[in-house]
């Protein structure tokens, strides 16, 4: 007679873990393949590579970057023998000013549909709040379509108001965000996954946000009071796309 045993449960959690798994690596790679598709052009790229390290980053592949504060090219943060690229952002003290930042304008905005994808990473030895902004162009209003922080207790939040995941530090983190914005209700489907529970939902779009479509990425080590620690985290790969 077949019984239970905790070999048993263990097995049948790992199956279910593991399957758990295959369903958001297929939805990951549905997500990837929505961001590189062929019927996409590439409204941004930045991959970091092409500027040595310790210096400012150079020109984007596609489109314009513009920084401030303490943001340099880096050695990869997960494998230091690699010959790819990061980009660093540091705040050298609680009062840092400017704020350093990270701000990428795509070639054209996305008004209907589009994607972004980017990596993340938040080192255990010196970790701060990471906050990314997709925003309206210059034209449009300060208000973000979607806002996400990673942060330093290790949730993923999204626009300020939900904790929607979980990440672990000294991990890649892979953000991959859609916009529908022709949708009614407009909205930004995001998947973001490192190492813990994975964030993977959507979020509607401010319409007055929409309206002026997707324009550009702003990468911030947002002011956290008098008392914010110093530290530093890294980007990489930024890519977004048009479909429409
Ligand atoms: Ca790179």
């Amino acid at each position: 007679m077949f019984t239970k045993t905790p070999k048993n449960h263990v097995q049948a959690n790992s199956l279910y873990s593991f399957f758990g798994s295959c369903q958001k690596i297929i939805v990951y790679f549905l997500l990837l393949f929505m961001t590189l598709g062929c019927n996409s052009t590439v409204v941004f790229k930045d991959e970091f590579n092409s500027t040595p390290i310790g210096q400012p980053p150079g020109p984007p592949d596609t489109g314009i970057s513009s920084v401030d504060g303490n943001v340099r090219i880096a050695a990869n943060p997960i494998n230091s023998a690699s010959v790819d690229r990061w980009l660093r952002l540091r705040r050298v003290s609680a009062n840092t000013s400017p704020l350093s930042t990270y701000e990428g304008r795509l070639t054209e905005r996305v008004t209907k549909s589009g994607s972004i994808r980017l990596q993340g990473y938040v080192p255990a030895s010196a970790p701060i709040t990471m906050s990314i902004y997709f925003e309206p162009p210059d034209i449009g209003p300060p208000i973000p379509l979607l806002h996400i922080d990673l942060m330093k207790n290790g949730d993923i939040r999204v626009n300020d108001n939900q904790v929607v995941g979980t990440y672990q530090y000294d991990e890649e983190v892979v953000f991959l965000i859609t916009f529908d914005l022709k949708a009614s209700p407009p909205m930004a489907t995001y998947l973001v996954r490192g190492g813990g529970n994975d964030a993977d939902g959507s979020v509607q779009v401010p319409a007055a946000a929409a309206g002026f479509g997707f324009g550009k990425i702003r990468v911030q080590a947002p002011f956290e009071g008098v008392s914010a620690p110093a530290g530093l985290f890294y980007v990489n790969d930024i890519v977004a796309t048009k479909s429409e």
